[in-house]
């Protein structure tokens, strides 16, 4: 009784301290060099060095940043709508965001991970976690669109995600709350947790000509919360590193309950056996419901497929799959260093950083240098584990990131802090502040074989008097260091989109060679693309009609439309003929309770309408797209449900007394 007060006590001043979220560091506010201006400044009309995709979090999207300037170059709608790109409000897109609860308009973005081969970053595909309704997207990097996302059945906060292996032959998912399996009645007493509540981490392979993704198999854990995870490179290559806390197995009040234990673990994967396993058709067929969306950049067009089936893996029938490694104390990152050998866990409240070997975890595998087991799973000795300790380094350690020199950099979310510290004597070489409580850090190739150093950027939780005031609210802020030299320089601070939890930088020149400028018209197959004016058309079905509708600069065809009923479904599908770099067309229809489109060169999208009252109702283009794209615009009349008006259309048929009017 004695211990356990004891025990909440110190946990009851760790929390205190996890509250205070950021002590002020010191001398806030002049820590930018003089030359800091120069280093950040690109000139009018010139590029960036780098391309920097960071997290929207509670906003679902991804964002695309230019650095060193640390300007804003777009916005990637993936897990929620985007009525400024029509994302999830065009009949294309809407397909992309269907789940097994159906259409979902929200998501929570959390990580992301740049494709891999020989775990070097190759620039084809952006990978994006769900964290609310378990999804992966994958993200092309020739268009900037989101052209896949597969949905995670069995599971709950999809966090450990989107994690890939060295030539991405997987992306990774781990559960963050256990929950019943979805294959079993999930009606069970909350308090049934040990027994009814079950993690997984889920294999998803990625097909290596054209992405496409595949749940390949599920393992089956016991129920506790996995939060981050890594994948092994060179020695270690075949193997995944996965953080996870509350191992009390806590359903409630986890802040305290979950904080209760010296230790939780980071998990040791052999994927690479298991995926043998699973070939040798070992592993158990579990009934499945979720959904499997792609987009076409040929037909352009999304398709929502209903898989029904996983494999699923119980570790405790394969006792060479998983080991657990004791880590302290509540583990968040999980970061493998460049040579694959150091693996770093990051103690949410502990008050060291362990690094562990890879080759020690090995040999206390083959000498099974145990310390009981969990669940059925062997936990290995800490000591037997561990390379070192990073001894006082900071309070919070949250994530860790390497600069392909021999050192790393942690961020420290309790006392505001990046700390510098060499890898192998695990001496700390340099800490500067952050304003303020960063979470996670990137550097350019930080998490592959081959980081490019040079510059790191720690994404803040807090914002507080780093920006004028905006109401209660503040952006959340990003700030660049130079990693160049000994020390860290701060360079810049800057908003961000949503909250940036993880963040991918890459070299330019991987990425900007391969972008496309337009979609190609005459390779266009969309059920309802109009090639040319002269193919415009209106067709009614029944209550749908159908219009097949071009445009180009400065004019939709049709522009005038009458026949139209209230009560019918009116789909607008619009191609846009132009082949020329960024010149998309917008289209817009008065009342209509959706969003615009937002329609690229040689591209077809498709509104739906359903008028409510009769009357003339404009349409027009939403992007300033030539000199008369004012005059971008048309009419479309709406009778009553009865009215006898014949479906009619035409271009440029002025009446004959406006003709008079021109003749003048
Ligand atoms: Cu924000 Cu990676 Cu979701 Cu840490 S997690 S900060
Ligand atoms: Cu087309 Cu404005």
């Amino acid at each position: 009784m004695k211990r356990t007060l004891y025990i909440l006590c110190s946990c009851a001043a760790l929390l205190m301290l996890m509250n205070l979220s950021g002590c002020k560091p010191k001398n806030a506010g002049d820590a930018t060099g003089s030359d800091a201006a120069e280093k950040v400044y690109v000139a009018p009309g010139k590029y960036d060095e780098l391309y920097n995709f960071v997290s929207g979090g509670f906003s679902g999207q991804v964002s695309v940043y230019g650095i060193p300037s640390g300007r804003l170059l777009r916005v990637i709608p993936v897990f929620s709508v985007d009525p400024e790109k029509g994302w999830g409000f065009s009949e294309e897109t809407k397909p992309m965001l269907n789940t097994s609860h159906g259409e979902i308009p929200w998501g929570d973005q959390h990580h992301l991970d740049l494709s891999q081969t020989n775990g070097e970053i190759d620039g084809r595909w952006l990978f994006a976690n769900e964290n609310n309704t378990p999804r992966i997207a994958r993200i092309d990097l020739k268009t900037f669109r989101t052209a896949e996302i597969i949905e995670i059945p069995n599971s709950a906060g999809n966090h450990s995600s989107p994690f890939i292996t060295e030539n991405t032959e997987y992306v990774v998912a781990g559960t963050r709350f256990s929950v019943p399996m979805d294959y079993e009645n999930g009606d069970v007493p909350i308090d049934s947790y040990k027994k009814n509540f079950k993690g997984t981490l889920s294999f998803v392979s990625v097909a290596p000509t054209d992405g496409e993704m595949k749940i390949a198999f599920q393992m089956l854990l016991p129920g506790m919360n996995f939060d981050l995870s890594h994948s092994g490179k060179g020695p270690s290559s075949g193997w995944f590193f996965f953080s996870c806390y509350n191992s009390e197995q806590a359903h409630t009040l986890l802040e305290v309950n979950a904080s209760k234990r010296d230790k939780d673990y980071i998990l040791a994967v052999n994927w690479k056996k298991a995926a043998e396993y699973v070939k040798q058709g070992k592993g158990r067929k579990v009934k499945a419901n979720y959904a499997h969306n792609t987009y076409s950049e040929v037909t352009h067009s999304a398709t929502s497929k209903m898989e029904t089936e996983t494999t699923l893996i119980d570790v405790r029938d394969f006792p060479d799959l998983v080991y657990m490694i004791p880590c302290p104390k509540s583990p968040h990152g999980c970061d493998v260093d460049p040579s694959g050998e150091y693996i770093v866990g990051s103690g949410k409240l502990a008050a060291l950083i362990p690094v562990f070997s890879f080759s020690k975890i090995q040999k206390a595998i083959a000498n099974k240098t145990y310390d009981g087991d969990y669940g059925g799973i062997p936990v290995l000795k800490y000591e037997a584990a561990l390379y070192g300790e990073v001894k006082k380094p900071g309070l919070g350690p949250l994530h860790t990131e390497f600069d392909g020199k021999g050192n790393a950099y942690t961020t420290f979310f309790i006392s505001s802090e990046i700390v510098k510290w060499n890898i192998k004597d695990l001496k700390v070489l340099d800490r500067q502040p952050t304003y303020y409580s960063p979470g996670h850090l990137t550097i350019p190739g930080g998490d592959t074989k081959k980081p490019y150093g040079k510059y790191l950027i720690a994404y803040n939780k807090i914002t507080k008097d780093r920006f004028l005031p905006t109401g209660p609210e503040l952006s959340q802020s990003a700030q660049l260091f130079d990693i160049s030299g000994d020390k860290m320089k701060l360079l810049l601070d800057y908003p961000t989109i949503g909250e940036p939890h993880y963040a991918q930088m890459v070299p330019a020149e991987l990425i900007s060679k391969n972008s496309q400028k337009i979609f190609r018209l005459d390779e266009n197959k969309h059920p309802y693309v109009t090639m040319g004016e002269k193919n415009s058309k209106v067709v009614r079905a029944g209550n749908k009609v159908h219009v097949y509708m071009t445009a180009m600069r400065s004019h939709f065809s049709p522009d005038n439309i009458e026949g139209v009923k209230v009560g019918d479904e009116v789909y607008f599908h619009v191609t846009n003929l132009e082949q020329d770099w960024d010149v998309p067309h917008g289209f817009g229809v008065k009342g209509n309770k959706n969003a615009e489109l937002l329609i690229m060169p040689g591209e077809t999208a498709t509104l739906k309408w359903v008028p409510e009252k009769a009357g003339i109702f404009p349409i027009y283009c939403t992007d300033f797209c030539s000199a008369l794209h004012q005059e971008m615009q048309g009419y479309v009349r709406v009778s009553v449900k009865e009215s006898k008006v014949p479906i009619s259309f035409s271009l440029g048929k002025n009446s004959e007394a406006a003709d008079e009017m021109l003749k003048k």
